[in-house]
């Protein structure tokens, strides 16, 4: 996995990343606050530490998207985490209703020094500009149609659909999407196959099955109960390795080639989607505790 991915650097990495990372720099200026959306189930991972760098002291707002599919009390740790840190966060879930009253709020408490002079000025009816930025397939498209209550940005189940910058004006907001951005060099091994699992990188660079074992091995860990009641596995089964384990399930599913052997990229495949899709119930990969931030993780070798 980690040469494979390693190897592929360049692949996730394609120009219009590098592109897309300028016109944050650029449009920076244009901007009243940053809306920075990170997935609930890896805050950390999904946390862009170029995209930080490029912010500098611009007001931003951290958005824990797809809470909907996060185990609630990690996210409310997480929520404590950011907010003891004296950053506005707020978790929402672009798919339900509410998801932007939470942010306007939120965006007001960030911006009231700004709102304050504009209203002291007579200029109260400015527009307010958000720019919002993340990882490919976080939902910002879809942040952007849940506040305007209507399709106005093309949102898609796969990573990579935003392919230039798109402004929608909807009341006294002027939001603007971009396409989401990864960076050169993952500081671990963790932070690549957490944004592999959420489907982050496209699926055809990577190793499905390597993916798919890692994946059993982290939920296994983090939240046995959930493995083994969805795929009904018994205390012997829990005890086999990664590879074993996505064997085992493929074959309870009935994934078979010939000669009786279990279709390994198929139950891969099955079991990504199954945890993309929240089957195995809702639940959080990281956790504050295990937190690497973009300043830690510069300072690593
Ligand atoms: N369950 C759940 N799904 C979401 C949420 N927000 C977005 N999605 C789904 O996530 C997928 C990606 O959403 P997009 O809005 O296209 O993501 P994006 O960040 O604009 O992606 P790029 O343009 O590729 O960078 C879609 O299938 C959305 O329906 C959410 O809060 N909860
Ligand atoms: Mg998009």
């Amino acid at each position: 996995m980690s040469d494979s991915l390693n190897q592929r650097q360049i692949q996730w990495f394609p120009g219009h990343m590098a592109k897309t990372l300028r016109l944050i720099g650029s449009e920076l200026k244009n901007v009243d606050a940053v809306l920075v959306l990170l997935d609930a189930r890896i805050p950390a991972s999904s946390l862009n530490p170029e995209i930080e760098a490029l912010l500098g002291d611009k007001p931003r707002i951290y958005i824990l998207n797809k809470s909907d599919l996060a185990d609630p009390h990690v996210t409310s740790r997480w929520l404590s985490y950011f907010k003891g840190a004296h950053s506005s966060c707020v978790a929402i879930s672009s798919k339900k209703k509410g998801a932007a009253a939470g942010v306007k709020t939120e965006v007001d408490r960030a911006l009231a020094p700004l709102l304050e002079r504009r209203a002291q000025k007579g200029m109260s009816g400015a527009q307010i500009r958000l720019m919002l930025v993340g990882i490919p397939n976080v939902g910002k498209s879809t942040f952007i149609n849940s506040f305007a209550g209507s399709q106005r940005a093309k949102a898609e189940d796969r990573p990579g659909v935003t392919r230039g910058k798109q402004w929608v004006t909807v009341g006294g907001y002027d939001l603007l999407d971009m396409p989401g951005v990864l960076w050169k060099k993952f500081e671990d091994l963790r932070t690549a196959t957490n944004l592999a699992f959420i489907g982050s990188i496209k699926d055809d660079i990577l190793d499905m099955e390597e993916i798919a074992a890692e994946l059993l091995s982290e939920v296994k860990r983090l939240y046995p109960d959930k493995i083994a009641q969805r795929y009904k596995l018994n205390a012997q089964q829990m005890e086999l390795d990664r590879y074993e384990l996505l064997e085992a399930i493929g074959r309870k599913r009935g994934m078979l080639i010939s000669g009786g052997e279990v279709d390994l990229t198929r139950a891969a495949i099955m079991v990504v989607d199954e945890f993309r899709a929240s089957k195995l119930g809702n639940l959080s990969l990281e956790s504050p505790a295990d937190a690497v931030f973009p300043d830690q993780k510069e300072a690593q070798p």
